[in-house]
């Protein structure tokens, strides 16, 4: 025990503090702060920078080569704990401080526990403006660091060292609270890091932030079982509360029992295995066959742990029963609150053991269940021709083929890491989940931020060192944040990445094709704007080598040019102590097409273009399916 008074500065106090931090969910306790990544400059090198390599065997520290990256990486490790650990992050002031703006969002959209920390100006003001500042006449309160409001679910700025102690509290409250966490952003005024106060034993103690499992209200639960009893045609769409929750298991015994299909959303991916008879694999926009037919005719959805996004609901064209009813189980109230549905706030796990426990002897119409069944049948059926087309690899392999390679590659408890691009659609629908603990698919999709891939993937590796981790990420993802590449190989960390060029953005140029703008700005080329004469004979594709680049990062570089030299890649890339990229390039228009399905993606109302017109036409037919779900539950 540590009693009395310990005179620290207020940057040791904090890192001894986070040092000691643990979270406990029935039972098993682990640590919430993991370690500390930075980039250190004015602002964190000398209070913070002091204090972690003062105790940097407390609180392994990790320098990063990008703060966007670096809150990546965090973010990445906290999915894959299933929100039960993270690591902070420390910047300097200024530019390092905004750079962690995005990777903020990210985390706080995902509802994924990091904790910022951020250097600022000083609290004392005496030598202002200093480097770096943003000064604002009117109002001498504000930093840069506002920017973190926002997008931070909880924020403080310490201006005095006492303030450390109730800020520090709050911050692992909201960290460790299921519903509420995301981005926490403590801003450290570079002057109070560095002062000293009288910090009493029991603030540097150990402490166990229990994560408790929120039962539903007993009256929700009952009208949801009642609900369900008189549904003839309900579906499950399983989102990621339910591999949070790891309520997996919980929902197989209630679909084993019950036999109402189970359709999933991009952070539900693989909450049921693949080959059972009732998953139906992806819903919405980038959904297959079998879940979208299933949401359009579906009389009761029941949502479990997902926010109900755009591209989970065909941006509200999925489910077009008229009297189509929603239940929501969410730890959040105002995702349970979506739809105008039933309410049951409360942890997925234990709602689903209690709606299995309340419908007892109950099973959903035989037809129903057969109609799934079948429809599950198809789409296998499907998913196999797309991802075996071209079975003479005659051209460029397909982003299809290269899936299929991943999944087989990755076995049962491999993970896939992906995030923006035409990838993250592909993986949607082709993946064939196999883990039973429903975590070998990692697609960052709240908000799909290219560059996400390796450092979202380092976090992965490092929260589960016994799993083979696939990064797949397109060249221009790549371009975003290659430099995480150095850290995955100073941190000894293997990753297998595979590196998909297509030169340029292969899912945006479809996306504007679509809309009548003929893949305008979507391509790695030559500007042609008209300032710089071409020369009409050479080819337009832009001289970049991002295999080189990778080798050149310290990466293993393997290059790919047909599916057999993949195959052999990815089968080398096994058991390194570093990253290895296999470099591979894709045919950038044979694309996996969509099923049955839309994204409101508005098209110009006026244009003197034909191909615009008619792509307005047909979006203006689309928007007839576009529905506000307003019926009562
Ligand atoms: C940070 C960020 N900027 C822009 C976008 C919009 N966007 C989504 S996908 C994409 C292109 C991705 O290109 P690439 O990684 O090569 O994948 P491809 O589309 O070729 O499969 C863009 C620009 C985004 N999601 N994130
Ligand atoms: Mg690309």
């Amino acid at each position: 025990m540590v009693s009395g008074m310990t005179r620290l500065t207020m940057a040791q106090a904090l890192v001894r503090f986070l040092a000691v931090q643990a979270t406990e969910r029935d039972g098993r306790r682990e640590r919430l702060i993991n370690g500390c990544f930075g980039i250190f400059g004015h602002g964190n090198v000398a209070g913070l920078g002091q204090a972690l390599h003062q105790y940097r065997d407390l609180l392994p520290y990790h320098p990063a080569r990008n703060e966007q990256g670096m809150v990546h990486i965090a973010a990445g490790y906290a999915r894959q704990r299933n929100r039960l650990g993270t690591f902070a992050c420390t910047t300097s002031v200024g530019p390092g401080a905004t750079n962690m703006v995005t990777g903020a969002a990210l985390a706080t959209i995902n509802r994924l526990p990091v904790l910022l920390l951020p250097g600022d100006t000083f609290a004392t003001r005496t030598p202002h403006p200093v480097l770096q500042q943003l000064e604002v006449p009117h109002d001498a309160t504000v930093s840069v660091n506002d920017c973190f409001r926002p997008v931070s679910r909880f924020y403080e700025r310490i201006e005095r060292p006492e303030q450390l102690i109730p800020a520090a509290l709050e911050a692992m409250r909201v960290l460790t609270d299921s519903a509420e966490t995301g981005a926490v952003t403590l801003a450290l005024p570079e002057d109070v890091q560095a002062e000293a106060f009288e910090v009493p034993g029991a603030f540097l103690e150990p402490r166990v932030w229990t994560v408790y499992r929120q039962p539903p209200a007993p009256e929700a639960l009952a009208r949801a079982a009642e609900l369900i009893r008189s549904a003839r045609r309900p579906l499950i769409v399983a989102g990621g509360g339910v591999i949070y929750s790891e309520a997996v298991s919980a929902l197989r015994a209630l679909v084993d029992a019950i036999g109402i299909p189970v359709a999933e959303t991009m952070a539900g991916r693989g909450a049921l295995v693949s080959d059972h008879p009732l998953s139906m694999g992806a819903v919405g926009a980038t959904g297959g066959a079998a879940g979208n037919r299933l949401a359009r005719d579906a009389d009761l959805v029941i949502g479990v742990g997902t926010r109900w996004s755009d591209f989970t609901t065909a941006s509200k064209s999925a489910f077009q029963d008229p009297d189509v009813r929603f239940i929501n189980i969410n730890v959040a109230a105002f995702d349970a609150g979506k739809h105008s549905g039933l309410p049951v706030v409360a942890d997925a796990r234990v709602a689903l053991e209690q709606l299995r426990a309340a419908l007892e002897g109950w099973r959903v119409e035989a037809e129903w269940e057969r109609r799934a069944a079948a429809e599950a049948e198809l789409w296998e059926a499907e998913v196999e021709r797309v991802i075996s087309l071209d079975g003479d690899h005659a051209g460029l392999p397909t982003q299809a083929q290269i899936i299929k390679e991943i999944n087989a590659a990755a076995g049962e408890t491999g993970v896939v890491v992906c995030a923006a691009g035409s990838a993250p659609g592909d993986l949607h629908k082709l993946w064939r989940a196999r883990d039973p603990a429903g975590k070998s698919y990692h697609v960052e999709y709240g908000y799909s931020c290219m560059g996400y891939e390796i450092p979202g993937g380092i976090g992965v590796k490092l929260a589960a060192p016994e799993r083979e981790v696939y990064v797949l990420v397109g060249d221009g993802s790549y371009l975003m944040l290659p430099g995480e590449l150095v850290t995955a190989v100073a941190e000894r960390v293997p990753l297998v990445i595979v590196l998909v060029d297509n030169h340029g953005y292969a899912s945006i140029g479809a996306l504007s094709r679509s809309v009548g703008s003929s893949g305008f700005g979507t391509h790695y080329r030559f500007s042609d704007n008209g300032s710089v004469p071409l020369d009409p004979a050479a080819s337009d594709v832009l001289p970049l080598d991002l295999a080189a680049n990778a080798a050149s990062l310290g990466a293993r570089v393997v290059r790919a040019s047909t599916i057999y030299e993949l195959r052999e890649g990815l089968a080398g890339a096994r058991g390194t102590d570093g990253p290895v990229v296999v470099y591979v390039e894709a045919d950038r228009y044979k694309g996996v097409p969509s099923y049955e399905s839309w994204w409101d993606v508005p098209v110009a109302e006026v244009s003197e273009e034909d191909p615009v017109r008619s792509a307005r036409e047909a979006y203006g037919r689309a928007h007839e399916h576009q529905r506000h779900y307003l019926n009562a539950p």
